[in-house]
């Protein structure tokens, strides 16, 4: 009998995969089973990524677009179609991180982030459960958050404006796609390290902060999601919709 964690015959493709928790939570799911369509703005990022799958014998393409961009993720999408690669599997990680005063913002500061955090989900997902609703296979949707998909920060609003709304566009799917056997959930990191993370790393007063405010005592590692999206990947997680789980060291759990 078939683990119900086995992503075996499954493709995923997972948004900014070149690096950091995608590219972490890319390798967990070809290590399961899955096929996974690498993706990153860069095609010569992507290509690398997909080279680096082969040598370790996992199972690989690259879709190198960008997520804000309407007509390419469509472009994109109508490739994967032409290559017969149908997406089972969406985790939505493509992010950016921008540390500014909410009045030192500009309004393409503000659009720049959002659309990259949220509105890439929505259009990615689109496409994505246009495909599955129609295959009627079911399929899996898991959308990266963020402690700030909870909590604020001072210096990163239009971040925490866009991971809170990805916990309810997370509902959102759930609510009209759970009906075609599509299961729409999401993951929230603690503080990781990521290369996004850099400077908070290297500021010695915000490292100690981690540490003493996570009940584990230290930052989450991108491997430390593996677990929690494979689980979101597969049938174990039938049953489950519209859920954000916190991968945080217990940090949201704790005053
Ligand atoms: C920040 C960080 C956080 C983390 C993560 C926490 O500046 O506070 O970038 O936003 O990256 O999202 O869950």
């Amino acid at each position: 009998m078939p683990s119900l964690f086995d992503l075996s015959g499954r493709t995923a493709l997972v948004t900014g995969s070149t690096a950091g928790l995608g590219l972490a939570i890319a390798r967990g799911l070809a290590e399961a089973g899955a096929h996974v369509v690498l993706n990153g703005r860069d095609p010569g990022r992507t290509e690398a990524a997909r080279a680096g799958f082969a040598e370790a014998g996992l199972p690989a393409s690259a879709s190198a677009f960008d997520v804000t961009d309407e007509a390419a993720v469509e472009a994109a999408f109508e490739r994967l179609d032409t290559a017969g690669i149908a997406v089972d599997i969406l985790v939505n990680n493509a992010g950016i991180q921008l540390r500014k005063p909410l009045v030192e913002l500009t309004a393409a500061d503000w659009r720049r982030v959002v659309d990259t955090n949220l509105t890439s989900a929505f259009l990615v997902g689109r496409e994505a459960a246009r495909r599955m609703i129609a295959r009627g296979r079911g399929g899996k949707v898991i959308n990266i958050g963020s402690l700030t998909s909870e909590v604020a920060r001072a210096t990163v609003a239009p971040y925490t404006a866009a991971k809170g709304g990805l916990k309810l566009l997370t509902r959102s799917m759930a609510a009209e796609w759970a009906v075609h056997d599509i299961q729409a959930n999401a993951i929230g990191p603690g503080y990781m390290l990521t290369e996004m993370n850099g400077a908070l790393i290297e500021d010695e007063a915000f490292d100690a902060w981690v540490k003493r405010r996570t009940p584990s005592g230290r930052w989450g590692t991108p491997e430390d999601l593996v677990g929690t999206a494979v689980y979101l990947a597969s049938p174990a997680s039938a049953y489950v919709n519209g859920q954000i789980i916190y991968v945080d060291g217990g940090m949201l759990a704790v005053l």
